[in-house]
């Protein structure tokens, strides 16, 4: 605007210049240097000024666009720089953008793949956004509490008052860089943690959630107040393998010791509360360099390989004074479930070696047992897995059981290869059943478990939704084993209807019917733990959490793999070293910066 004005102020003052050099063209061309020229005559001299401001105007008209220009270029510039080194750090594990840790391997850096599809990154965020809201929501009505209840805003304590969410979720804020939440959960474990409860506590629980939330944020940050609680935990827990078989009872007073079975059970123990602490007590072994641990959960295993039946399944009840099998239902589903998983788990856990190849041979024989209970629906030809009594197939499974393909898939790699791809398939169509428990309902959320009728496909029994995990989690392997990303897209449909469903101002809740969408008025801690872990991880590069250098505890607590070595003589071969070499690695992890 400012050069167009100058430049008519310039048009004028050549016209009237014209007129006048036209009128005295007899004067010397000279005269114009003659100050007298312009001082005689008042127009020449306005002339002169005017001339002199359109020229100083025009100049300072040129120079400010240039140094505008120059400024925009400058700002250009640094936006080139700033994003190469945004590029940069992308490439060496640094991205800046958010604030999730990235998990080392070995030495080096994790490598972010800088081709990462910007979908996977949008939806891991939107999980994340969830774990903020349902962490908030704790830390507003439930902190230090185990559970939290949405709908009437408050805590409860379920499991004798550990902060089961607190320390359930502690490793998923850690993967996710929540590092302020972090840390305030971890002053809440240093200054209000206390054991010494007056309660009745299941074993299987508090190992699951407990002794394996603090495992694992341990191994994830090095940081030794969590090694030591954990160590706490599982000494009050001890007493209760102290059995003339060796199989715990699974309910323990925290504050005096003493053991006992539920009465429920007629007295006896159940298969997955009693075969579901060996990952857990081994590392703790591992890390301590205290043989006590693994010793009692090793024994368990050793004690049911002496009558270990050909088809591997073993019955829910197991008498903990005999060691011997009670009558009753054989299922990969509720009560049975995590047995199977860990003996596969504590052979990933011992790096596949000869003092863990019982455990894979009892997964593998286990693994005969599951094909027998394979059967398909009709009319759609779904996969499930029956569950027996006695000799008698029952067209029932769990939602529970909804782990199995993600286990299957996971053991599948160590079997020759044909039967590796005969596996790995079955896995990749029990997950489409169980992705159909989920599709199959009008919210589209799975019920607690389904029948298979003939001509029926699949219908839904207990039809309530406690925002349980097993699918995602199956997902999350098979997405990682297979690089399939219609897993990636089930586990969002799923996310989805969570998101819809269950989300409320305050929190997470469950459905008390699939059918109905009502509501439930429980958080449950497992849903911080699991669910929405095991769907930031689908969303995620397959390095974070690397399934090379880690194994998962049934409540999804990652537990770093280290060398192991077997115990002789009753002393446990667990070399110092590995001790050591657990919490430098874990120090050496790198922050994870990504969306
Ligand atoms: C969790 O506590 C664990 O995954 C356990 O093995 C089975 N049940 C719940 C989640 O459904």
């Amino acid at each position: 605007m400012l050069q167009s004005f100058t430049v008519s102020i310039a048009a004028v003052f050549i016209k009237f210049w014209g007129k006048m050099a036209r009128s005295r063209s007899s004067i010397s061309k000279w005269r114009f240097l003659n100050p007298a020229y312009y001082l005689k005559r008042p127009k020449r001299l306005a002339s002169l000024l005017i001339l002199f401001v359109c020229a100083t105007l025009v100049v300072w008209d040129r120079q400010t666009l240039v140094h505008e220009h120059e400024e925009e270029v400058s700002k250009l510039n640094n936006e080139v720089t700033r994003l190469h080194n945004m590029l940069e750090e992308l490439k060496t594990g640094h991205s800046g953008v958010g604030t999730e840790n990235v998990i080392e391997q070995s030495n080096e850096k994790m490598k972010v793949d800088v081709s990462e599809d910007p979908i996977d990154i949008e939806r891991r965020g939107k999980v994340k956004d969830a774990m903020i809201h349902a962490w908030s929501s704790y830390e507003k009505y439930a902190w230090g509490h185990d559970e939290l209840q949405p709908q009437t805003k408050n805590g409860v304590d379920s499991f004798g008052g550990l902060g089961a969410t607190l320390v359930d979720a502690l490793d998923t804020l850690y993967i996710m860089g929540l590092d302020e939440q972090f840390q305030k959960a971890r002053e809440w474990v240093a200054e209000s943690l206390d054991f010494n409860k007056n309660y009745e506590a299941s074993v299987f629980e508090t190992t699951i959630r407990v002794v394996g939330g603090l495992l694992s944020a341990y191994d994830l940050s090095g940081d030794k107040l969590f090694l030591e609680k954990a160590k706490d935990i599982a000494d009050r827990l001890l007493p209760a393998w102290d059995t003339p078989s060796g199989i715990p009872f699974n309910i323990i007073n925290l504050a005096n010791g003493n053991p006992h079975n539920p009465g429920w059970t007629g007295g006896d123990s159940i298969l997955a509360d009693s075969g579901t602490e060996q990952l857990e007590f081994i590392a703790l072994s591992q890390r301590t360099g205290d043989p006590k641990y693994q010793q009692k959960v090793e024994n368990v295993i050793t004690e049911l390989n002496k009558t270990f039946p050909d088809d591997g399944l073993l019955p829910i009840y197991i008498n903990p004074h005999k060691g011997s099998r009670s009558y009753s239902t054989i299922t990969f589903g509720a009560m049975g479930d995590s047995f199977y998983e860990y003996l596969l788990k504590v052979w990933i856990q011992g790096n596949k070696t000869s003092p863990v190849k019982h455990y894979r041979e009892m997964w593998e024989t286990s693994m005969i047992g599951l094909e027998s209970l394979v059967r398909k629906t009709t009319p759609s030809s779904f996969t499930y897995l029956c569950e027996k009594i006695g000799t008698s197939l029952i067209d029932k499974m769990d939602e529970l059981a909804c782990f199995a393909p993600g286990m299957i898939a996971l053991g599948s790699s160590g079997y020759a290869p044909d039967e590796a791809k005969k596996f790995l398939s079955l896995a990749e169509e029990l997950a489409w059943t169980c992705y159909n428990f989920y599709q199959s309902t009008p919210t589209k959320l799975a019920g607690e478990n389904y029948f298979f009728n003939s001509g029926q496909d699949m219908s839904v029994g207990t039809s309530w939704n406690i925002l349980r995990p097993e699918t995602v989690e199956s997902l999350f392997y098979l997405w990682r084993l297979t690089g399939n990303k219609t897993y990636q897209e089930w586990g969002w449909n799923i996310f989805q209807a969570f998101e819809k469903n269950s989300r409320t101002d305050s929190g997470y809740v469950g459905l008390k019917d699939v059918n109905t969408g009502v509501k439930d008025n429980m958080m449950q801690s497992f849903f911080l733990a699991e669910t929405l872990k095991y769907l930031y991880l689908l969303f995620s590069p397959s390095s974070v959490i690397s399934l090379d250098e880690w194994v998962f505890n049934t409540e999804a607590h990652p537990i770093r793999i280290v060398t192991r070595h077997d115990h002789t003589e009753g002393k446990l071969g667990v070399s110092n070293g590995d001790h050591l070499e657990t919490r430098s690695r874990a120090r050496r992890e790198g922050r994870f910066h990504g969306n």
